[in-house]
């Protein structure tokens, strides 16, 4: 462990040392939001949930409350952690929680290029990144059933 994580006890997760990225299941009017990515090039066109890294001496939750704010330009509030953790490349694990729209109608202000809604029947009609996979299943227990 390094001095940064023991005093900040965030960024880096403390037991594993693994970067932790935070992502949303925005959950609004029965529907899931899904974000096109447009960079880096290896990822761009493929689907998402919207997130990013944790800082260093962040709260996952905060975290993800400023990304959807920078990313789509929304006041959003978590509400349930999925359970499990995914890992992404090597050093960085996917974290997700639902989280609820405050405030606004999201944009693809940062880091996407595309935004949809999908009611629980269309979540396969859109290219998830595969580590974003078992989170979308779990969210779309959430939606509205079919
Ligand atoms: N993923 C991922 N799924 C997912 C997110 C939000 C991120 O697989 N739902 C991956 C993609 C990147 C890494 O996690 O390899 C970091 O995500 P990124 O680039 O969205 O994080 P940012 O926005 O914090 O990164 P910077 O733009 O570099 O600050």
């Amino acid at each position: 462990m390094t001095e940064s994580t023991t005093r900040h006890g965030a960024g880096p997760d403390r037991g594993t040392g693994a970067v932790v990225v935070v992502a949303a299941a925005l959950l609004d009017r029965g529907r899931l939001l899904a974000a096109r990515r447009s960079a880096p090039a290896e990822l761009a066109g493929r689907w998402e949930l919207p997130g990013g890294k944790v800082e260093p001496g962040e709260r996952p939750e905060d975290a993800l409350v400023r990304e959807l704010r920078e990313e789509l330009g929304v006041e959003a509030e978590t509400a349930e952690r999925i359970p499990g953790e995914w890992p992404l490349k090597p050093g960085y694990v996917l974290r997700v929680w639902t989280a609820r729209l405050l405030s606004g109608e999201p944009r693809p202000l940062e880091d996407h290029d595309e935004l949809r809604w999908l009611a629980r029947d269309e979540l396969d009609t859109v290219d998830w990144l595969d580590q974003d996979r078992p989170a979308v299943a779990e969210a779309a227990r959430r939606l509205p059933g079919v």
